[in-house]
């Protein structure tokens, strides 16, 4: 069924107002840890929602705790953080998580919901919805519900919320998944007359002190194998501890990590608890680290992934960098 769905086009996805189909009451979530695509995304949806459909009696957002310089985005204010209460919706819509644990404790209104959507653009989405709508090529899920939306019926406040989720899926368009139709979406949104700057500085590229200082320190404790072509470095709870900074704050190191002259993946650790670590990579242009991510149970794009992964600090490195090295190696055969 899902297979069908994906194969459409974009062009051909229903606009969202037909796929109501009678619903009063909708609940939106994302993924867990939500980043900017996904606050972005929820938001717009939300927006959007309430903007143009009175016959809607209930708009329901659920996500986890947001970074803080999201609270510049309308309707921030409104969002569920838990998943205590006992309801049940006409329809779910599950907006850039690409599978359905990821959706956290709303998963119990996904289940419960007489119909779900799922609009997403990770390539590892299995289509877990009722109606899936997965566009690998987008940049990001803002752009793949902007094109579900009538442009006249986005007011500013919804376009500053999918400007956001632009952004940051393409590192202010500086990404490879950024093409030419991100930038026309961008061009209308900006004609509605929001202040992109503002938004890009505030929500990606400001940074605080601690942030500054955690990345200074991953930085400063890289190292490079694979001949130099890939970089490795990680944070421990110790070093968390030390200078008082919380996960959220860990965001964009592998990113500025990738930017190292001559490096083509990089690779950073989080160490959650002894022995586990999230990992996130990164890859500049030929590496596909989303089949990196799966083998370790994880997923993600092919050139920004992640998982979960036990062991010591080197044990995990060692299994990352064995992988890359296959595909390094098959890229210097082919
Ligand atoms: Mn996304």
């Amino acid at each position: 069924m899902w297979r069908k769905w994906r194969k459409k086009k974009i062009v051909e996805s229903k606009k969202i107002s037909e796929e109501l189909d009678g619903a009063k009451t909708v609940a939106i979530a994302g993924h867990v840890r939500p980043d900017g695509d996904c606050v972005g995304s929820c938001m717009a949806m939300m927006g959007y929602l309430k903007d143009n459909f009175k016959q809607l009696a209930e708009v329901d957002v659920y996500l986890e705790e947001i970074p803080d310089c999201f609270h510049i985005l309308r309707g921030v204010d409104q969002i569920n953080h838990s998943c205590e209460e006992e309801k049940t919706y006409d329809l779910f819509i599950a907006l850039d998580c690409a599978d359905k644990a990821r959706l956290g404790g709303a998963v119990k209104y996904f289940d419960s919901a007489a119909h779900t959507l799922c609009y997403d653009h990770h390539i590892s989405n299995p289509g877990f919805a009722d109606k899936n709508y997965i566009y690998p090529d987008s940049s990001s899920t803002a752009e793949v519900i902007y094109h579900v939306m009538e442009d006249d019926k986005i007011t500013k406040e919804t376009a500053e919320a999918l400007y956001t989720g632009l952004v940051h899926d393409t590192g202010i368009f500086q990404y490879s998944c950024t093409r030419p139709e991100t930038l026309e979406i961008a061009a209308n949104l900006l004609r509605k007359g929001i202040d992109g700057n503002y938004i890009s500085d505030t929500t990606f590229s400001e940074k605080t002190y601690v942030q500054n200082q955690i990345l200074g320190r991953a930085l400063l404790e890289s190292i490079l194998v694979l001949d130099k072509t890939c970089i490795v470095s990680g944070v421990r709870q110790k070093d968390m501890g030390f200078y008082g900074v919380k996960a959220t704050d860990l965001d964009g190191i592998v990113s500025q990590l990738r930017l190292t002259k001559g490096v083509e993946t990089a690779i950073f650790l989080h160490e959650l608890a002894p022995l586990t670590y999230k990992v996130s990579l990164r890859s500049k242009s030929y590496v596909d680290v989303s089949v990196i991510a799966a083998a370790f149970g994880g997923g993600g794009h092919v050139r920004a992934a992640g998982c979960t992964m036990h062991g010591t600090f080197h044990d995990v490195v060692n299994s990352l960098t064995e992988k890359i090295e296959i595909q390094m190696k098959e890229k210097a055969g082919a």
